[in-house]
């Protein structure tokens, strides 16, 4: 058997591996944003100074971003946290100015089987004009 022949056979030894080694795919175990705070497509009166997104499963806070995104550009957020409580948020400080506009949220989590899961959603601050 020539040495190329051999090293074919052992790169598809190894494929085989990886293909039957990996887990299902399923997307229950992929968690979801169930709610927000802004909430989406919210108006709020007041600028908010977090973001707070609760999702279908505890996501790795580690791993989780937040980028908010307005008409100016992106509005400075602080490192995302989560409290020991069942059910707590992932909570990210806004560090930036918030002026009035419609604000677009990305956010990215990662689920328990380690994929990244990403979503947007907007909300509108619009404070009551002074008198
Ligand atoms: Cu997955």
């Amino acid at each position: 058997m020539s040495s190329w022949v051999r090293r074919g056979m052992a790169v598809a030894g190894a494929a085989a591996i990886v293909a039957f080694g990996a887990p299902p795919v399923s997307s229950s175990m992929h968690l979801a944003l169930k709610r927000s705070e802004p909430g989406k497509d919210c108006v709020v009166m007041t600028a908010p100074t977090t973001i707070s997104l609760w999702y279908t499963a505890r996501p790795n806070v580690k791993l989780s971003k937040v980028t908010i995104m307005g008409a100016s550009g992106i509005i400075a957020t602080g490192t995302p946290t989560m409290t020991e409580e069942r059910g707590a948020p992932v909570v990210a400080p806004i560090t930036g100015k918030v002026i009035p506009g419609t604000y677009t949220v990305t956010w990215l989590a990662a689920s328990s089987d380690g994929h990244a899961i990403r979503g947007t959603f907007n909300f509108t601050y619009k404070p009551v004009a002074a008198k």
